[in-house]
């Protein structure tokens, strides 16, 4: 059985976070490995707290892991801080991880920062190099190039530009053009852009899903476009059939 590992925040929800990275893995029958980086105190209304593991603790769960078990894909989510940042890009290094997948989480669905304010230059400069791909959607793509995202043809010059940072590919999500969703895949050759319909409304969990996706397909053996198109087919019928379980935010069905 192929093994992919998520090193990402704990969502009690259980709608986003390391816990729907778990169940996506279930979902393509791919065995899932996990490392919490930071806590969250949450419900589908919001997050209201944040708790940094003690970073040597946080490398002691990944050195145990990995001195014992191989993951096929790595995917990361909400790393929060430069030093849990900075250790995982380390351990991607020493354990030779490849099929890494980074989703440069910055902000909750309901708003709240879920990184600080000096990670985002160390997440750029020690993670995106070592990524086969990076997965931002438009708000986050706008955070690490500057550039404003009004449409495909900007969506097209922040991810090459976000190329230029070093990672294999990058996929920026959520752009849209009136009644379709665009999600965007640069691999230094060629675009592929997937078109859906939009649905409309807010749900929580949508990124983490789409990039434990494409991490559950790389680990399968897939290669970035087909992950990509896998992951949006997975990520579409979620939406389309997602669940009410509290009195805020839908959460995506898994
Ligand atoms: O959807 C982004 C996200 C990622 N990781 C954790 C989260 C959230 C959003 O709330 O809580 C742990």
């Amino acid at each position: 059985m192929k093994i992919a590992l998520t090193i990402a925040g704990s969502d009690p929800t259980g709608g986003a976070g390391l816990q729907v990275d778990l169940k996506v893995f279930k979902s393509f029958d791919v065995y899932g490995l996990s490392v919490p980086s930071v806590l969250t105190a949450q419900n589908t209304d919001g997050v209201y707290d944040i708790y940094e593991l003690p970073p040597l603790f946080f490398s002691q769960q990944i050195k145990n892991l990995l001195s014992d078990i191989s993951p096929d894909a790595v995917k990361t989510g909400m790393l929060y801080s430069p030093e849990i940042i900075k250790i995982t890009a380390q351990k991607v290094k020493e354990y030779s991880l490849g099929n890494l997948v980074v989703d440069p989480v910055t902000v909750s669905s309901t708003g709240v920062s879920l990184i600080k304010n000096d990670a985002l230059d160390t997440m750029k400069d020690y993670l995106f190099p070592l990524a086969k791909v990076i997965t931002p959607n438009i708000y986050e793509a706008t955070i690490f190039t500057g550039i404003n995202i009004d449409g495909t043809e900007d969506m097209k010059v922040a991810a090459m530009k976000l190329k230029d940072l070093g990672p294999e590919a990058v996929i920026i999500t959520g752009g849209h053009l009136e009644e379709v969703a665009i999600d965007l895949l640069w691999d230094g050759k060629e675009f592929l852009a997937l078109e859906t319909e939009r649905i409309g409304g807010e749900y929580h969990g949508t990124g983490c899903v789409f990039s434990s996706s494409i991490t559950a397909c790389l680990a399968l053996g897939y290669d970035v476009r087909e992950s990509f198109v896998k992951a949006k087919d997975f990520v579409s019928g979620a939406i389309k059939t997602a669940i009410s379980i509290g009195k805020g935010m839908k959460i995506l069905n898994i």
